[in-house]
């Protein structure tokens, strides 16, 4: 029996088990092939070569500073202008309660992103890392994306070094993947123009990973940009991965359209989703983790993305308590789930969960449930096999 119906998906399976690495023409071949359940099984092999039925997952917290932003980007729901009745910014106190919150629901992270403010003076922000070091040096302090780091350089007039180097003296420990976008132009500047081009993020990841830190990599998928732009994204990451080797993780963003300039569209099909998590898992050779946000796919449709390349599972958990962040695909806009619930749709999509902190060390909770091991005994000895098996 060979391996799928689609020849074009054949061929590129073979050099998938060769251990080639995918041109820009196979990303698009992957994309056009309507044979999903192939394209999700290539993915699982090469996911289950790199972590075995292990699917991390992480307790953490979502911190909004600020939502007053001047970038206007048509795909976000969430900017506020200044005059607008609902727009705020936290003093440190109410984001310190945020921590105080996180922390006694068992989080190992502070998220922390926010609008690109013009109103607030740089030391907000070195002042919010250094509050909350002092106040919990337990927790990891993931913040400011490439886009922010690019404003806060033109707006404090800072070299890129500087604005770096204070921020790590402040507590930085890593930064997130958001601002990514679409790289390819002109779908970039149609829907972001305001921000930062894709040379420059990429530029600034390449300077955080010379600093010494970690980044992920995200990309915003099922607007209006074409299969091409998503291929020459991923093909990008790709790239800068060569060269500056920081990024730990890839997030496919699903857009999500209620609210935002482009609430005409629809978003991306649960099968456009699918095809996006294998694809990047195909393309990315170079990154270890892609990870699922159900917050933007909805729990059920994440959990089968478990099956499609993702080895990893996010979005605020918690032990319980109120959260009022964000917006979510899911039904009454729930942006929380409990470890235990968690745990349970990984087990159930027959993966082992594993706690990690920020940098994908395992956590080991005494009591709490979560079974742990490698795995190892259903990766079968090579690809190749697994693939002329079928
Ligand atoms: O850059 C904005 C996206 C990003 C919408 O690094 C939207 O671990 C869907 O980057 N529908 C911010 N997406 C979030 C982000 C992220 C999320 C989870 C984990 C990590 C990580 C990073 O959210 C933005 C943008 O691409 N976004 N609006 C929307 N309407």
């Amino acid at each position: 029996m060979t391996f799928s119906h689609d020849k074009q998906l054949n061929e590129i399976a073979e050099r998938v088990a060769a251990g080639e690495r995918l041109s820009f023409a196979d990303g698009v071949a992957l994309y056009a092939t309507n044979d999903l359940p192939a394209l999700g099984k290539l993915a699982d092999l090469v996911r289950r070569r790199r972590h075995g039925r292990t699917t991390y997952f992480n307790v953490n917290r979502h911190l909004n500073p600020t939502n007053i932003c001047y970038a206007d980007c048509k795909f976000c729901g969430f900017y506020r202008t200044p005059r607008q009745p609902d727009a705020y910014t936290h003093n440190i106190d109410d984001s310190l309660k945020v921590a105080a919150q996180a922390v006694a629901e068992g989080a190992t992270e502070l998220h922390i992103t926010g609008g690109l403010n013009t109103k607030l003076p740089f030391s907000y922000f070195t002042d919010l890392l250094s509050s909350l070091k002092r106040q919990y040096p337990q927790l990891h302090l993931k913040a400011f994306t490439m886009v922010e780091f690019d404003h806060f350089a033109h707006f404090y007039k800072m070299s890129d070094e500087e604005v770096i180097q204070k921020l790590i003296e402040a507590g930085l420990d890593s930064c997130p993947g958001g601002g990514a976008e679409i790289f390819r132009e002109p779908t970039r500047s149609m829907i972001c123009a305001h921000k930062c081009n894709a040379d420059r993020w990429l530029e600034l990841q390449g300077k955080v990973h010379a600093a010494g830190l970690k980044t992920n990599a995200t990309m915003l998928y099922g607007h209006i940009e074409s299969i091409e732009d998503r291929v020459d994204h991923l093909v990008k990451l790709r790239e800068q991965q060569e060269k500056s080797g920081g990024f730990q993780c890839f997030i496919p963003l699903a857009f999500y359209p209620p609210d935002t300039q482009l609430a005409h569209l629809h978003g991306p099909s649960g099968v456009d989703s699918l095809k996006t998590m294998a694809v990047s898992r195909l393309m990315l050779d170079n990154f270890d983790h892609i990870k699922a946000y159900w917050v933007m796919l909805g729990k059920r449709l994440a959990q089968v993305a478990l099956h499609y390349g993702a080895n990893d599972i996010d979005g605020t958990i918690t032990e319980g308590g109120e959260l009022t962040t964000s917006y979510s695909v899911e039904a009454n806009n729930e942006v929380k789930m409990s470890k235990t619930e968690l745990i349970g749709l990984i087990e159930d999509a027959s993966f082992e969960a594993v706690e990690r902190d920020t940098v994908y060390n395992r956590i080991d909770r005494p009591g709490d449930g979560v079974i742990t091991g490698s795995g190892s005994d259903l990766v079968s000895d090579t690809i190749k096999e697994s693939i002329r098996a079928l």
